[in-house]
């Protein structure tokens, strides 16, 4: 199945290198592979402002894989990168999150998708529109009304 959509996040020991070993580790996973990759983003912390700022993208990816399959994947990425969780809303070596997976949505206690966070946060939003500029997120507005709502703030895109 296609339209399944992956952020990444990092701010710790060189996260351009971060960002794009995960992605390499995503792809190489069996029934997974990587459809299309945003540019890196860079934009100031949102939680405790003394931490260094984030890089972030959006992937999307094709799998065979169900939600928690794939939630299973990706923490073992986290898990490989050496991921740290230094202090709430802190900062870490690298974070996946699943966005979107298709048309379905889903609650329990490991996993909400949509991730509650896509229409609120301009460091995912915006580079899922820069590769789904069309996508309907099930139960939210249409893309371009969620970008007119959501502030840009300090988000810049890298070249
Ligand atoms: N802030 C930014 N800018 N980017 C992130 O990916 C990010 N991830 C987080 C918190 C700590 C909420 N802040 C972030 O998990």
């Amino acid at each position: 199945m296609k339209g399944i959509y992956i952020g990444l996040g990092s701010n710790l020991s060189d996260p351009i290198a971060q960002i794009d070993s995960a992605i390499t580790a995503l792809d190489a996973i069996n029934n997974i592979s990587v459809v299309i990759s945003s540019s890196r983003y860079a934009s100031p912390p949102m939680g405790p402002q003394d931490q260094p700022d984030y890089i972030n993208a959006v992937v999307e990816v094709e799998t065979s894989l169900s939600p928690h399959e794939l939630l299973d994947k990706l923490q073992q990425i986290e898990q490989e990168q050496g991921r740290i969780r230094l202090r709430h809303w802190g900062e870490r070596t690298i974070d996946l999150d699943l966005l979107v997976y298709a048309n379905e949505t889903l609650a329990d206690e490991r996993l909400t998708v949509p991730h509650p966070g896509v229409a609120s946060r301009e460091f995912v939003l915006y580079p899922l529109a820069e590769i789904a500029p069309n996508l309907s997120i099930p139960t939210l507005a249409s893309m371009e009304i969620l970008l007119q709502q959501c502030p840009i703030n300090q988000l810049k895109r890298l070249s």
